[in-house]
Parts: C-alpha cells; sequence; structure tokens
C-alpha cells in the first residue's frame, strides 16, 4: 500500500441538517426557508429545501446505505429551527427531540460516529427579522442557549461537536456577495457579523464547557472553510494583496478560534477604514478564554489575488479594497461548480496548521468534486462511473498524507457528501454524493461507484 494513514483515522462524510432532512415538521423557517418561500426562481429549477434528500422520513435507509459506503464516521447538523420551539427560553420541540435522538441512536447501531453541527447557514429568520440576526448580540446569546440545550439532551452520546460550519460564508454571502438571503452589500454589518460569530462560537463552547460533555469524553470544535491565498506573483504589491486576501478570508476565524485573538494587522486594518466592529473587553475576554479542542476544514479551492488594477467601485466597505482576484492562466477547474481544483493547498494548509495553530489536532471536514449531469456516467450495470471522483479523492489525499508525514495532526478525512443532497441556491445542479438520488420525485438512491472506492479505502485505511 502506498499510502497509509494514522491508525483510527476518521473515514467518513459530511452533509448538513438543511440539505438533507426536508422541512418536515419544522415549526420555524430559515433565511433559506424564507428566499426560496419568496422567490423560487432564484433556485436552479426551483427545487427548495422543501424535501432536500428527505432524511427526516428516510434516515434508516439513508444511514444503511451510509454503512455499505464504509463510512465511519459522519457530520450532520442539527437545525436549530427545527429543535428550538421557543428561541428566547430554548424550550425544545418534542417531536425534533425524538427525531434526532432517533437519528444518532441509528447512526451509533450502525457503527457510525455521529458528529454533530450546530449551524450550517440555517439562522432562523424570526431572529433575523426581530433583532437583524448575526448582527444582533442577542441573538450570539440564544445561539448558546441552543448549544446548551444539544449538549444537554445529545451530549451522553455524542462525543464530537462543532458549533459554525463555514462562519465566513455566512458574511460573505448574507452581507457581502449576496448569496444568502437577506442578500445585503454592507460592509459595517459584514464586519460586526465576523464578531458576533465569533463570540456566538465561543459563548457555545463556554456552555460546552459548563456542561458534563467534557466529563462524558466529549471535544468541540468549528469548521472553517479555508481558501489559502495565494499572489500572482513575487511582487510585492501582489504579495501584500494576498496577505490581506488570506488575513480576512481565512484568519478572521481562524485566529479567534484557535488562537482567542483577531489578527492585529486586520484590526488595524480596519480602525483605520472607521469600521471596526463594536465589542467590548468582557466580550473578547470570553473570545479569548474559550477557544477550540479541535479544528474541522473544509477544503475546496484556493483563492488567487493580485493587486488592486482597477478603481473599485462600492459605496460601502469592501474587503476588495485590498484585492483583486486573480484568473491564473492554465488554472485546472471544476467547470460544473467553476472552482479551481488544486490539491496541493491541503499539503499548505496541514502545514499552516502545524506551524502557526499549535499543530492543533484538526480534520478535513469537508472536501469534494460537484458535477453535473452524472446520468451520463452510467455503465451497464446502471451504476454511476464517477472515476473523475474517485481521481480527485485520491489526488487530495496524496496532499494531505505528505502532511501528515511531516507531523501535521491531522485525524481524519470527511467527504461531502454521503447522498446527494440539496446545493442553496444551485438546488440539485451538481452532485457531489458517494451515493446517488436517482430520482428527486421517488428519491431512490443507490451507491456510485465511488462507495464502492470509499469502502475499500476505508477498511484499508489507505490506498
Ligand atoms: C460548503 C458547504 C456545504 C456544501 C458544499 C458544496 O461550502 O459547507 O454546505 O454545500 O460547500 O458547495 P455547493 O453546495 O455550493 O456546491
Amino acid at each position: 500500500m502506498k499510502y497509509e494513514f494514522p491508525k483510527g483515522f476518521w473515514w467518513g462524510a459530511a452533509t448538513s441538517g438543511p440539505q438533507s432532512e426536508g422541512r418536515f415538521h419544522k415549526r420555524h423557517k430559515s433565511v433559506f426557508d424564507e428566499w426560496y418561500d419568496r422567490d423560487p426562481k432564484a433556485f436552479f429549477d426551483q427545487v427548495g429545501p422543501n424535501v432536500a434528500s428527505n432524511f427526516y422520513n428516510d434516515y434508516e435507509a439513508d444511514i444503511r446505505l451510509m454503512k455499505e459506503a464504509g463510512l465511519q464516521s459522519v457530520r450532520t447538523s442539527i437545525q436549530w429551527t427545527r429543535l428550538i420551539a421557543d428561541f428566547e427560553t430554548a424550550e425544545t420541540d418534542s417531536e425534533a427531540v425524538r427525531f434526532y435522538n432517533n437519528v444518532i441512536d441509528c447512526f451509533l447501531a450502525n457503527g457510525i460516529r455521529p458528529v454533530m453541527n450546530l449551524h450550517h447557514f440555517d439562522l432562523p429568520v424570526e431572529l433575523l427579522e426581530k433583532y437583524g440576526g448575526w448582527t444582533s448580540k442577542h441573538v450570539a446569546d440564544l445561539f448558546a442557549k441552543f448549544a446548551a440545550r444539544c449538549f444537554e439532551l445529545f451530549g451522553d452520546r455524542v462525543k464530537d461537536w462543532t458549533t459554525f460550519n463555514e462562519p465566513m460564508v455566512i458574511v460573505e454571502g448574507e452581507y457581502l456577495y449576496e448569496f444568502h438571503y437577506p442578500l445585503e452589500v454592507d460592509g459595517k454589518k459584514a464586519l460586526q457579523a465576523l464578531y458576533n460569530i465569533n463570540l456566538a462560537s465561543a459563548k457555545a463552547i463556554e456552555a460546552f464547557r459548563a456542561s458534563t460533555c467534557k466529563q462524558q469524553g466529549g471535544r468541540i470544535g468549528i469548521v472553517i472553510n479555508l481558501t489559502p491565498a495565494y499572489p500572482r506573483s513575487d511582487a510585492e504589491a501582489d504579495v501584500r494583496a494576498a496577505q490581506f486576501a488570506e488575513t480576512f478570508k481565512n484568519r478572521s476565524f481562524l485566529d479567534p478560534a484557535v488562537r482567542g485573538t483577531f489578527p492585529k494587522e486586520l484590526v488595524g486594518t480596519l480602525a483605520t477604514d472607521g469600521v471596526l466592529w463594536e465589542s467590548t473587553p468582557e466580550e473578547d475576554a470570553i473570545i479569548k478564554e474559550n477557544t477550540v479542542d479541535f479544528l474541522g476544514v473544509n477544503f475546496y479551492q484556493p483563492f488567487r489575488a493580485k493587486a488592486r488594477e482597477t478603481a473599485l467601485a462600492a459605496d460601502t466597505w469592501l474587503p476588495e479594497k485590498y484585492f483583486e482576484p486573480y484568473e491564473m492562466p492554465g488554472r485546472r477547474m471544476n467547470p460544473y461548480r467553476g472552482w479551481e481544483i488544486y490539491p496541493q493547498a491541503l499539503y499548505d494548509i496541514a502545514i499552516n496548521v502545524r506551524d502557526n495553530y499549535g499543530n492543533i489536532p484538526w480534520y478535513v471536514s469537508e472536501n469534494g468534486m460537484g458535477v453535473e449531469g452524472e446520468e451520463k456516467f452510467r455503465d451497464e450495470n446502471d451504476q454511476i462511473a464517477d472515476d473523475y471522483r474517485i481521481d480527485f479523492i485520491k489526488e487530495h489525499l496524496a496532499e494531505l498524507h505528505k502532511g501528515i508525514a511531516e507531523g501535521s495532526n491531522c485525524f481524519g478525512y470527511h467527504l461531502w457528501t454521503p447522498i446527494d443532497c440539496w446545493s442553496w441556491s444551485n438546488a440539485y445542479k451538481n452532485r457531489y454524493g458517494l451515493i446517488a438520488i436517482d430520482d428527486l420525485v421517488t428519491q431512490k438512491k443507490s451507491l456510485k461507484k465511488s462507495a464502492y472506492f470509499f469502502k475499500k479505502l476505508a477498511e484499508e485505511n489507505g490506498f
């Protein structure tokens, strides 16, 4: 065997509540539910989150398929809009408690380690309307109450928790680039949300440490999307541009989560620009004292930056004041998703975590390849022969392996995603799963070729 991974390495996959469960019996709407109800045309083929991959009804059969695909651990999320009946008191919905208990028990009965995340882009829309969502400190407090409830209800069986998935994407989607409801472009709000989400995560960690989870062997982390920033050239202006992109896009969450502090350069620039968030020394202390036990890193694509060549036309503060995206000639692309494929970045991430973040235990919490029209790859046995996905996984694992061999403390790899799931406004355009949804109406599901590859990978702890 060429690439052997450390003993006990997690071989698994990741999904989320809002992308898999469907809205069945859910009392409250998330921001995505609201957006779809208002404007279904904004979603690919007008498919919304109503059914998703029907996990609410099909979880037993789905988890059996995940087991068939060899998954040893699976991350999903508990939906705030499902579990909680009253956001102010964190009183729960009994049907939802029953559902999540069953899901967790079913994972365990199938020998799959459940990893539970608490926020996957699914802010309750009521909290946006009433308080301004993540621009409000009160919402950070309500999130911590919801988190505490989850620890109390499920901490006896769930040992691995994460507070947020891709917090930067919430900031970018909601307040900078208009791809999450409320689709605003407002730099001040974006930066306040950035601070408040860091605070909410720290407050949830504080609640975790006050619970009995730790005594029961639990630990808590956060899932951050890292897009390592590379400069167009060695010219000083390009390097500076990439440095700012790196600091803003990656370190805004990575530094507070692991080190408990924001990058000084970022705070300095924002203060000079007159857009720094509002915070108190007490809040800063909560962030400082409640750093993560481990890190989940979602990696899909790098970010390439160059010094600005054109004037930035915006009537609000944007991070692009300090850089411009650079389209590197010859870059390798996933044409369906429009994302660059650059596995070497995973090695760079491994080394960055080793050298700059105390070599904290971390895992690849998402990596994967979304492809449109996979039906055309069906072979004579009617199986989707997704060799491109197998190659994609192998290439990324080879780079990860190199990082681990050089001492990076990586304990697992989760593919996005176990079963084709609903992808936000792209809905079911691109498929990422090891398991296909053959028909969105009947929700018939079947294993792709990659599922058999993954099973072997997990059994042999490498390839
Ligand atoms: C990540 C998200 C996932 C998932 C994935 C694939 O950013 O955490 O929720 O959707 O990307 O991206 P997309 O669905 O946009 O193609």
